[in-house]
């Protein structure tokens, strides 16, 4: 990884190399980011279980801050990014740092999250192969001093097999591998009609919704392909691993109860934990 920024504040995290950070850091082989707090610092209490620190505290390393939280078990680092592309983008500029400071090696990153599926049952866990944009290319544009920039976006394929490989022993729910289409907005980016404006038919969002099925699409989030592509700007393995709520084929707004919502919510988590064990018990 090649790191030209002359600051080593990390800014939203409030964690500088005024800390030690090989001391406190330095054995991380896992990183786990997730919207919300409440899931990563669930995920790092379902990890400490799985890996036997059921001793240990889980507490919010950035709690002076409330821009992300980050939650530290072992090995394995659980850190929130919040809603979409800017907010992950900036987290994971300061998480690269943190993990080059650390001095941090070997490193595997997943996110886990939510997503819309697309002709899937709800409750299924999509791995992603590509994350592709709205026009189910598989790239990421960000516009660097007033020029667009286009990065890759493929995910480590081996990563995506072993996680789909481990699946097979959590026969509860279904899992695939697929693409994901990440989106800059909740509403009309996803095609939604239930935002507050709506500038498209029903008709053209059917057939859209079809386009993207027929390009492989078969769910829809918000971070995947900056995640994605820096990752592999990074070199660092990577998966997404996200559980569809609804089928946008059907319809627009979640309906499931918060009962079933949660136990959705679990199924990356116990996915993504078992893997982790797994490898760090060889
Ligand atoms: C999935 O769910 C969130 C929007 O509700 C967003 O962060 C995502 O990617
Ligand atoms: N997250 C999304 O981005 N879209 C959905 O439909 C559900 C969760």
């Amino acid at each position: 990884m090649i790191f030209t920024f002359k600051y080593h504040f990390k800014y939203h995290f409030n964690l500088s190399t005024a800390h030690d950070l090989p001391k406190t850091f330095g054995d991380v082989k896992f990183v786990c980011v997730g919207g919300t707090p409440r899931r990563m610092k669930s995920f790092s209490e379902y990890i400490a279980g799985e890996l036997g620190l059921a001793d240990a505290s889980v507490f919010n390393i950035c709690g002076e801050t409330d821009r992300y939280a980050m939650y530290k078990t072992g090995p394995v680092l659980s850190v929130s990014h919040g809603i979409g592309i800017p907010s992950i983008s900036v987290m994971l500029h300061e998480l690269f740092k943190l993990l080059y400071y650390a001095q941090c090696t070997d490193v595997t990153l997943i996110r886990l999250g939510t997503s819309g599926g697309i002709g899937l049952e709800p409750g299924t866990v999509v791995v992603t192969k590509q994350a592709v944009d709205g026009r189910f290319q598989p790239r990421f544009k960000q516009t660097v001093l007033g020029k667009s920039v286009v990065w890759p976006t493929e995910l480590d394929s081996e990563l995506a097999e072993e996680l789909l490989k481990c699946s097979k022993e959590l026969p509860e729910f279904n899992t695939i591998i697929a693409n994901a289409m990440c989106t800059m907005d909740f509403y009309e980016g996803q095609a939604r009609m239930d935002g507050s404006f709506c500038s498209f038919t029903e008709e053209e969002k059917k057939k859209y919704l079809d386009e993207a099925h027929t390009a492989g699409v078969r769910n829809i989030e918000m971070e995947s392909s900056v995640f994605a592509a820096v990752c592999k700007r990074g070199n660092i393995r990577a998966a997404v691993v996200c559980v569809t709520l609804l089928d946008r084929l059907k319809g627009d707004q979640i309906t499931c109860s918060l009962d079933v919502l949660h136990n959705y919510e679990k199924r990356p988590k116990s996915l993504v934990g078992r893997y982790i064990k797994k490898h760090l018990s060889v």
